[in-house]
């Protein structure tokens, strides 16, 4: 669905076709509409894109841990704080650019590298939220450090959780999660970065079928330089198993560099989490054992896409950590910085500040629990709030981090303050795990492939109305309620008294959103993969609806509950809503306003014009001959 990223006309319009036979005939819905339908998505995202409520995710906000979890969790809290005070230095990794041994040592003690591994392979068997707990803690203190053992687990050996065999659990999670053995993933290539699918290292089968032989090379490998196991996509040759038709398909592998073949560059010069060892990697006739292809052969794409939908949660929670430190540095100062006669907290310029930056980092947070908490519970359906979460996360820590420093002024910019390395550190974020441009694309073309589906099935109800009488009654109610403002979302019955007006925003928002998405399938069509800039508009609507929901939900839970924070998340949230239910309605407008549209045009214009001109392209504003 992406793939229209690329330039290559042909392979666009086969994609065409491709995206619209997948809104068209989805397995899901071919059935017949009268047999019921398929299997529930519970995903909240997905369902506004239908116009429709599904709360279970969301309301109220999940609380999975037992008190056991709790209890485990609560006692790792405390070593891991221990380490960062005691053991690790942020702004040495950062100077040497490497992590030195004995801190490693003391991080691998600590259960750090094996933290979701199961305890029977020797790791600290935590859950996603018992996870995202510890990943907050590292990520307050060193996003370098932060990056070494989160593209260990979090990516590099992942899918040997997800989809390893028993045999291949056995053998290779014991090493990882305790015996200092590093994982890394290696997906990326020099032509292969956000277009995942078009990698070209290849791994060709044996004659006698008993191994793969490895030959290309990936860039840009998180833990690259000192991975001993590497979870590999390459092409391999498929054969369709209707047509008999030969294909190249990606297939998943677990590759030791003891294998042989297996070269690493030396790590790369970057601008933040230096510490954190980048690599190129390099197979020569890398010999794999066919008992190492992870998951089925030629289903690698989705192996690949689905160890990082999986982890893109821990970015959330780990830069949930990092705003909270950039917050209380920030935070210290303005309580004892004095100018023009007065603390710097009472200025209103610095207050909206702060406020501001705790409000990102309350929805930052609210997200990543509620996702990780999903997951814990068994939902398969997280993967629009994911991709959304990691969006979100990234830049709001880069906009907190940012702000800290202005707060601090010129002492905010000293090397010595600790800030100018976060912001290096955070600027990746936005790039890595899946670029913030092409994550917001997944989310709009995702859900907008599941509302055509509901177009479909709806389209299919109307050419039997008399068997399907029920369910076109349903669209047909809910239809005429939102259109004439009647509120067809109603999330009244969710909240809190006191958060009453504020849902009813959010729910005209997830009406219009539903009504803006039929629009624009009607309007577009096929042709809705071509409109990047409305669909980014309509990631950026469902952003903001995603972050009003998760902090509703939340703050009424700490009513509820009677927690003695409950006020300020109360506050923390109506001002969210305000903003957010504003820029989600200009959003939405915008992606079907004609004005919006003749923007969009010269945009392009503008582009193009650029491009062609290879920069800027104005006349010299000193006429010289
Ligand atoms: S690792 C490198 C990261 N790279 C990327 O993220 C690549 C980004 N590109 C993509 O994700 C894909 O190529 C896109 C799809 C999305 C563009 N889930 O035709 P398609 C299915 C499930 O749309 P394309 C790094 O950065 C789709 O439904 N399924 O595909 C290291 C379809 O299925 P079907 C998905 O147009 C960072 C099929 O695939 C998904 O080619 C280090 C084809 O789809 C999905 N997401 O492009 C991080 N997408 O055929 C360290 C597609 O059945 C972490 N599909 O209809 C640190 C963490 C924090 C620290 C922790 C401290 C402790």
């Amino acid at each position: 669905m992406l793939r229209l990223a690329r330039v290559n006309i042909q392979k666009l319009d086969a994609l065409h076709s491709r995206c619209f036979a997948a809104v068209a005939s989805k397995k899901a819905h071919e059935k017949d509409i009268a047999q019921g339908p398929a299997r529930q998505n519970e995903s909240f995202m997905a369902n506004i894109f239908r116009g429709s409520l599904v709360p279970t995710q969301v309301f109220p906000y999940p609380d999975v841990l037992t008190s056991e979890q709790k209890e485990l969790t609560a006692s790792l809290i405390d070593p891991f704080e221990r380490f960062f005070a005691e053991v690790n230095n942020a702004a040495r990794n950062d100077e040497n650019s490497k992590i030195d041994d004995n801190t490693l040592t003391a991080l691998w003690e600590l259960g750090a590298f094996g933290i979701q591994v199961p305890s029977d392979f020797g790791g600290l068997g935590l859950n996603n939220t018992q996870y995202g707990r510890l990943c907050e803690i590292v990520g307050a203190n060193d996003l370098g450090l932060g990056i070494t053992i989160g593209a260990h687990q979090s990516i590099g050996f992942k899918g040997i959780l997800l989809f390893g065999t028993p045999e291949q659990k056995e053998k290779y999670l014991p090493k990882v999660a305790s015996e200092k053995v590093y994982a890394a993933f290696a997906l990326t290539e020099p032509s292969s970065g956000s277009d995942a699918a078009s990698i070209k290292c290849r791994a060709v089968k044996s004659a006698d079928g008993k191994h793969y032989v490895l030959n290309g090379s990936k860039i840009w490998i998180s833990n690259g330089g000192m991975a001993e196991i590497m979870t590999v996509f390459a092409q391999t040759e498929q054969t369709d198993k209707k047509t008999g038709e030969k294909k190249d398909k990606v297939t998943a592998f677990i590759v030791e560099r003891s294998f042989g073949g297996v070269t690493s560059g030396p790590p790369e010069k970057k601008m933040g989490i230096k510490a954190s060892n980048t690599a190129e990697v390099y197979f020569e006739d890398v010999k794999i054992p066919i008992e190492n292809i992870l998951g089925e052969e030629g289903e690698g794409f989705k192996v690949a896409m689905n160890i990082l939908n999986n982890g893109r949660f821990g970015m959330g929670a780990t830069l949930a950590g990092t705003m909270k430190e950039c917050i209380k540095k920030a935070t210290e100062h303005a309580n004892n910085r004095v100018q023009f006669g007065q603390k710097i907290k009472n200025y209103g310029a610095i207050q909206e500040k702060l406020a501001q930056m705790n409000i990102l980092q309350y929805a930052t947070e609210s997200m990543a629990f509620a996702i990780s908490q999903n997951m814990d519970s068994g939902s398969q359906d997280y993967h629009l709030e994911a991709a959304i979460s990691k969006v979100y996360a990234s830049e709001c820590a880069w906009y907190v981090c940012d702000e800290a420093i202005q707060i601090l002024g010129g002492m905010g910019f000293m090397k010595e303050t600790g800030l100018e390395r976060v912001l290096r550190d955070l600027r990746i974020f936005r790039i890595f795990e899946g670029t913030n441009d092409i994550l917001r694309l997944f989310v709009a073309l995702t859900g907008i492939q599941y509302a055509g589906s509901h177009l479909k099935e709806v389209q299919r109800a109307l050419k039997k109305p008399t068997a399907n009488l029920g369910f076109i009654f349903k669209e047909a109610s809910k239809r005429a309620a939102s259109t004439v403002g009647l509120g067809g979302t109603d999330l009244s019955p969710y909240v809190i008294d006191e958060l009453q007006p504020y849902a009813k925003k959010t729910a005209a928002c997830i009406d219009l959103f539903g009504q803006t998405v039929e629009e624009l399938l009607l309007k577009y069509n096929k042709n809705i993969v071509h409109q990047q800039f409305t669909l980014s508009k309509l990631a950026n609507a469902a952003i903001d609806i995603y972050a009003m929901i998760v902090t509703q939900s939340r703050a009424s839970r700490a009513t509820r509950l009677n927690l003695p924070t409950a006020n300020h998340e109360l506050s923390l949230t109506k001002a969210l809503t305000l903003q957010a239910s504003d820029r989600a309605l200009m959003n939405l407008r915008n992606a079907t306003s004609s004005y919006h549209q003749e923007l969009n045009k010269e945009m392009s214009l503008i582009a193009q014009s650029v491009c062609e001109n290879s920069g800027v392209h104005t006349s010299g504003v000193i006429d010289l001959n």
